[in-house]
């Protein structure tokens, strides 16, 4: 039983020691590695080299080594089988620090509080509540619902948007592209947590940015935007233009139309953007390896994969 364990960009030692200790009677080999293409039986990959996949005529399953799977299916070689992606307790708190920092960080105003400090100057704010700051989360899936609920919990305001009707306790919950408009219109700091599909494909544009709420309790702070979905949703020359505009008050970007961030960017240096290199959720290694060794003896045993996509709807 062998996985081909193929990405990009990170080091495959440690990836292979993790794996190692994760699973019993799991050959691991790398793209570097001398090895029989029809001894491959799982794939697990991270931006793994164009082409590498239509080589294998024996995978069964193929697991993102992250939460999302844009990476897989925008391949051109990749074969009609089960896409596993990563879900566990650990990638989710992380992500929701992440949202909570940013959020509070634009609550308590610390862009403000930060250009005052540069400037020497002392100058205390009025603050509101958190009560009556409406927070929006764009996707309502693992990761948004456990960020909406601790917000909630800090005693935010929060609505969530997503593809398919919910019920949330606590939260106003809108649906579909029909409901986007009035979700929009209640939303004071806008938390993106969607999937990449051709669906969501630059969502976040200038119409997008032009909808949120202008009646804030803090019209000079609010709205603002939190996005750490992909890449892939946001335009970015109109999140630039809204915020020289004033129609964005702030950005909290983890990600990012290009990887790294091209130095040319205007984004780096803009006062009101506040910018983290894809490291949102950035997780315990050992935990995604225990999460597809639990799969893959899951699949051995004939039993269902736990968080396998639904290719369909591209997530
Ligand atoms: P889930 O699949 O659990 O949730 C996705 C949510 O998005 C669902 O609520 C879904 O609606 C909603 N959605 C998808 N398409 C649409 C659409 N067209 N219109 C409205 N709602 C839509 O994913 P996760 O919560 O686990 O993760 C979300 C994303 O976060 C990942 O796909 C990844 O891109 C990103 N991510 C980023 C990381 C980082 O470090 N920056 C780390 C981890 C993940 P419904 O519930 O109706 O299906
Ligand atoms: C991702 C991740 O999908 O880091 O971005 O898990």
């Amino acid at each position: 039983m062998t996985m081909l364990l193929a990405m990009t960009g990170w080091d495959y030692g440690p990836w292979i020691e993790r794996f190692s200790s994760a699973t019993a009677g799991l050959d691991i080999v790398t793209p570097d590695d001398a090895f029989d293409p029809a001894s491959i039986r799982y794939i697990a990959a991270w931006n793994a080299p164009d082409g590498l996949f239509a080589t294998l005529p024996n995978v069964e399953v193929i697991f993102s080594l992250g939460a999302g799977v844009d990476h897989l299916l925008k391949r051109g070689d990749l074969p009609d089988l089960p896409v596993v992606r990563v879900v566990n307790d650990d990638l989710t708190m992380r992500m929701t620090e992440w949202v909570v920092l940013h959020v509070l960080m634009h609550h308590r105003q610390q862009f403000a509080y930060d250009a005052a400090q540069r400037a020497g100057r002392w100058e205390p704010l009025w603050q509101p509540a958190a009560s009556a700051v409406r927070v929006g989360i764009m996707g309502l899936g693992v990761l948004g619902q456990d960020a909406a609920e601790k917000l909630i919990s800090l005693g935010f305001d929060a609505a969530g948007w997503s593809r398919s009707r919910k019920d949330i306790d606590g939260i106003a919950c809108f649906q579909g592209q029909h409901e986007l408009k009035p979700f929009l219109a209640r939303t004071d700091i806008l938390v993106v947590l969607l999937p990449s599909t051709p669906d969501t494909a630059g969502i976040i544009d200038s119409m997008l940015l032009a909808g949120l709420a202008r009646d804030s309790v803090l019209p000079e702070r609010f709205p603002v935007l939190v996005n750490a979905g992909r890449g892939a949703l946001q335009v970015e020359a109109d999140i630039l233009a809204a915020l020289d505009d004033g129609t964005l008050k702030g950005a909290s970007l983890d990600v990012f139309e290009t990887e790294p961030l091209p130095e040319s960017s205007k984004l780096w240096s803009h006062p009101l953007v506040a910018l983290t290199p894809h490291v949102a959720a950035d997780s315990d290694p050992q935990a995604i390896a225990n999460g597809i060794a639990e799969e893959i003896a899951r699949h051995e045993r004939g039993e269902p994969l736990l968080h396998a996509i639904d290719r369909l709807k591209g997530y």
